[in-house]
């Protein structure tokens, strides 16, 4: 039955990518992130647990079950997770610790991109407070 909703599903994607053309392959995953693949040389094929997507660049394989949405796109993923301000691939007290200390000028560099946590143009204290609020109750 999994097999035949995600044939239904890669059809479907294969039925819009036709009618426009776009340039990358997006997964949305349960954890929220996004990653995307190049359409360039892309191969995709899957067997009951995961999709494995090869391209002129790379291959990957994600598990099923973390797939949450798959869809085609002109744009690519941001290169940076939101929060992770130490960019170490990871949301977690140390990035507090690092914000903290970037606002205060005692810090070393942080990703500034993934240190705006609230979205608007600045960097600054309510950074901080959404990234601790994110931490405390796993939602932006
Ligand atoms: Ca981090
Ligand atoms: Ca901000």
């Amino acid at each position: 039955m999994k097999k035949t909703i995600i044939t239904m599903l890669i059809a479907l994607v294969a039925m819009v990518a036709s009618a426009e053309t776009y340039n990358y392959l997006k997964f949305t995953k349960t954890n929220g992130s996004t990653v995307t693949y190049s359409v360039e040389g892309l191969k995709l094929t899957y067997d009951n647990t995961n999709v494995y997507v090869t391209n002129a660049e790379t291959s990957a394989t994600i598990a099923l079950a973390e797939v949450q949405d798959m869809y085609f796109s002109n744009e690519a993923a941001p290169s940076f997770i939101l929060g992770d301000v130490n960019d170490d691939g990871a949301r977690n007290i140390d990035d507090v610790t690092a914000l903290i200390d970037y606002l205060l000028g005692t810090g070393s560099s942080i990703n500034t991109d993934a240190a705006n946590c609230n979205g608007d143009s600045i960097v600054n204290i309510d950074d901080v407070t959404a990234l601790i609020d994110y931490l405390l109750s796993g939602s932006w």
